[in-house]
């Protein structure tokens, strides 16, 4: 909208510190064509900007500063209530209402979440999630729970699965924010049996409920560590599909779990941890299980303390190894079952620290040496054979055998591979262990819906980036794509094939960053491609990057100007060089298969029994993957090798496009967590840092598209079935079009503007402004409640 800057007008003006800081025009002086204002700015320094007229009244003019809304408005708790849409406006209003300790804070259709580092106990009371259960969204404050709610009520109302996705970089909360979701599902009351919970929400939950809930400190203690961004963080995906019946009420959950990063297991880099439940074990077990495993304190076992940063402000590992162990039980886990299952991480602590010695040109490894013996014996495979394939190849070739001694480097290498590859097993055997109690057939036959959580790993920036937050960040591209999809291409395609008034909104398309990353010559392919050469390297790997991609071949690509080994991919967020030191190896992810045959002739039936459930895992994903390449799958079970043999990179890249498939097949809800400072202080909010999420994730975009745009819509005959009861029952008729045409014109008025303010008439759709929903919702309840009343009183006077 046109304005004029006259005195007393308040503007934003940039700062580096704050991102923005308010002024005030203090004068005006208009000389002919030429304006100059002086703005007061609330540090107290002032600032000209000279222009003319004319570009006073151009509304995209960049040079002038964005214009503040009025006080009342400004903490507004749907950013789509602003008056005056700019950067600044957003994130005012965000700080604003952190500052007033409310963290949640609607964008249109998604929840904004913005971090507060301290717990916020009366926000997630018991009684709150009756607060909100059977509520619009709109008639209560922002919160997690009213968008849980709200795809509760859709799943009811349409009989279709939803899925919530939760996003934000690392240490945003996503965790935090998907097990209150999850919560809110468990504790909410069945619309069937209203005041069963009354009495208190814990006594109600059922036994599958609290199964659910016990999944998250398992898959936290096996699958999460302590990260420089984030003491909690995640590093697997997950989506978990809570699973409803007819009557609506939880009968089961399925998990889905998304490449487990496995290269934690052996290395964390500085101020890092190896996954919770190894500091767990080693601070909780008892002193009979100390023995029986050979567990020490954590300063002796390599494995746990290469970030040299064993101990996380605030943890006690002990209280939580009993969580994990109570969960274990929860779900269904033995307590024999448990002990098998600490015995193999106990070994594998043993494993890292066996000593592979250097010779001059090879590697040394005697199989009486302490550790190897120690890790052997619980893992029930032979020390003198483990010995041998770690310090050696052999290469089968149709005529003979050819064996060669390996460095003490790639004999490490070995020894960790194997280690890598059993516990990515144990947390396989965990998932399908979870789904073979939570998603049986019967319950996956009786279920008719279902919610679906994403929490996955967040964006990632180190110092260092490696092939982990390659992978990491390419599924947050692909996330971010599927939001922009869903929010901007595809709402505006509607639009416009419904030939409705519109002018089609700009907004940042990342699919060429993902052509970059996924496309038939992409990253991954050339990844492969040299995974697949026997004398493939890092460095090879990158010469081919650049060769394709660098000098402008890609907007999206960058060779840095130091250092031959690194590639920068330019994220929807922010661009990132990664160090391709490693690549390769850990996209092969292969164990030598001397060492599969030693593991498989193990006499330790727990082990086998973790082998079967990660090889079928894994037969699934590779048939999932050759499906998606149209590669033939070669047999693989256990890490037969193949030379087609899917690598982690196109497993991935398969379960990710499964992954958005499953999204797409459901109505996507989103909440997008914020942090906003770097130290991860209890409320400190710093505005460049959620300034440049905010722009990163598109919420300015967002909120521009609910503001002009139509997010409810309704077939003609929907909408006529629904709502008919708001017009005279005279007025009733079998011609759709004008059944539904009398209904709006008695509810919501001919408005001004053929109603345009309110809705449009598409050719086979009703579109609706933001809020209309809950308009029409509320006559019709009005009025249903009346026609009750009426029935009532007939009835009464009958008797
Ligand atoms: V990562 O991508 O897995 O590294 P997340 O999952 O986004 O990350 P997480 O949910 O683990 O972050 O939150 C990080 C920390 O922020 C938590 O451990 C809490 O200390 C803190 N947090 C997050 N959300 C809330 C909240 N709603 N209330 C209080 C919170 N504290
Ligand atoms: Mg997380």
């Amino acid at each position: 909208m046109a304005h004029n800057y006259d005195v007393g007008t308040r503007a934003w003006q940039p700062d580096p510190t704050e991102g923005w800081v308010a002024s005030e025009v203090e004068s005006k002086n208009v000389q002919g064509d030429k304006v100059k204002l002086l703005f007061r700015l609330a540090n107290g320094e002032e600032k000209t900007i000279e222009t003319t007229v004319a570009a006073l009244h151009d509304d995209n003019n960049a040079a002038l500063p964005p214009l503040m809304n009025p006080a009342i408005l400004e903490a507004s708790d749907d950013l789509t209530n602003l008056s005056h849409l700019n950067e600044p406006a957003v994130l005012q209003a965000i700080r604003l209402r952190y500052s007033q300790k409310e963290i949640y804070t609607y964008s249109g259709i998604v929840l904004i979440a913005t971090n507060p580092f301290a717990r916020v106990d009366s926000l997630y009371v018991p009684g709150m999630v009756q607060v909100y259960a059977g509520k619009q969204r709109s008639s209560q404050a922002p919160h997690l729970f009213a968008i849980a709610e709200e795809a509760f009520a859709d799943m009811l109302r349409d009989n279709k699965n939803q899925t919530i996705v939760v996003s934000g970089e690392s240490g945003a909360g996503k965790t935090v924010s998907a097990k209150y979701i999850m919560r809110y599902f468990s504790t909410r009351e069945s619309p069937d049996q209203p005041g069963n919970r009354a009495k208190g929400i814990a006594d109600a939950m059922s036994e599958t409920e609290e199964q659910i809930l016990a999944t998250n400190p398992v898959m936290e203690a096996f699958g999460n560590a302590k990260t420089t961004r984030n003491d909690n963080s995640s590093r697997f995906g997950k989506y978990i599909e809570i699973m409803f019946d007819k009557k609506t009420e939880i009968i089961g959950a399925r998990i889905r779990t998304y490449l487990l990063e496995r290269s934690r297991l052996v290395f964390q880099p500085l101020k890092e941890r190896n996954y919770h439940v190894f500091y767990q074990l080693v601070a909780g077990a008892t002193e009979a299980e100390r023995q029986e495993w050979g567990l020490l304190p954590v300063v002796h076992f390599d494995y746990l303390n290469q970030g040299g940063s064993p101990v996380i402000e605030g943890w006690d590992d002990k209280v939580e190894f009993d969580a994990t162990r109570q969960s274990l039980t929860t779900i269904g886990v033995s307590q024999g079952k448990q002990s098998q299952i600490f015995a193999l991480l106990s070994a594998l602590l043993h494993l890292g620290n066996v000593k592979i010695t250097a010779t001059r040109t090879d590697s040394v490894l005697p199989p009486t040496e302490p550790s190897l013996v120690k890790a052997c014996q619980m893992l029930g495979v032979d020390a003198g054979e483990f010995a041998k394939w770690t310090v050696k190849k052999q290469l089968i070739t149709r005529e003979e055998r050819i064996m060669s001694n390996l460095t003490q480097q790639q004999a490490v290498v070995v020894r960790d591979s194997v280690a890598k590859f059993i516990y990515s097993a144990v947390f396989d055997w965990l998932v399908e262990n979870i789904n073979a109690g939570l998603a049986t057939e019967e319950v996956s036959n009786r279920a008719t819906t279902f919610i679906g959580v994403l929490d996955i790993y967040g964006f990632e920036h180190f110092i260092k980036n490696s092939f982990e937050q390659f992978c990491i960040n390419y599924a947050n591209e692909k996330l971010q794509q599927e939001f922009n999809q869903h929010v901007f291409k595809l709402e505006q395609e509607e639009y416009l094939r419904e030939e409705i008034d519109w002018t089609f909104i700009d907004f940042s398309d990342n699919q060429p960053c993902i052509d970059l990353i996924e496309a038939k010559l992409g990253v991954l392919a050339l990844l492969d491609e040299e995974s697949r050469l026997p004398m493939g390297s890092d460095e090879q790997f990158v010469t081919k990057l650049h060769h394709n991609f660098a000098n402008d071949k890609s907007k999206y690509y960058k060779k840095p100007r130091f250092g031959k080994s690194s590639f920068t991919v330019c994220h929807y967020a922010i661009d990132v060089t990664y160090e391709s030191d490693g690549f390769i190896e850990k996209n092969r992810d292969t164990v030598p298969d001397e060492h599969m045959e030693v593991l498989r002739e193990s006499s330790n039936p727990f082990l086998a029994e973790v082998l079967e459930a990660a090889s079928v895992v894994r037969d699934k994903d590779a048939l999932t993957a050759s499906n998606a390449k149209a590669v033939p799958t070669p047999g693989r079970r256990m890490g037969v090798a193949a030379n087609r043999k899917p690598t982690l990179g196109g497993i991935f890249k398969s379960s990710l496009i499964e992954l958005m498939h499953t999204i797409n097949s459901t109505d996507v809800h989103y909440i997008r967590c914020i942090k906003p400072n770097e130290s991860k202080e209890s409320w400190k909010f710093e505005g460049p840092m959620v300034l440049s999420q905010l722009r990163a994730c598109g919420v300015l975009e967002t909120v521009r598209i609910s503001c002009a745009g139509y997010p409810t819509r309704w077939t003609y005959e929907e909408f006529a079935l629904r709502y008919y009861m708001l017009v005279p029952s005279q007025s009733w008729t079998s011609a759709i079009r004008e059944m539904a045409n009398a209904i709006l014109k008695k509810a919501l008025g001919q408005g001004t503007n053929r109603g345009l303010d309110k809705y449009q008439l598409g050719l086979t759709k009703i579109f609706f402004r933001a809020g209309m929903l809950a308009f029409l919702e509320n006559l019709r309840t009005t009025r249903l409640n009346e026609c009750a009343v009426m029935i009532q009183k007939e009835s009464t006077v009958q008797i």
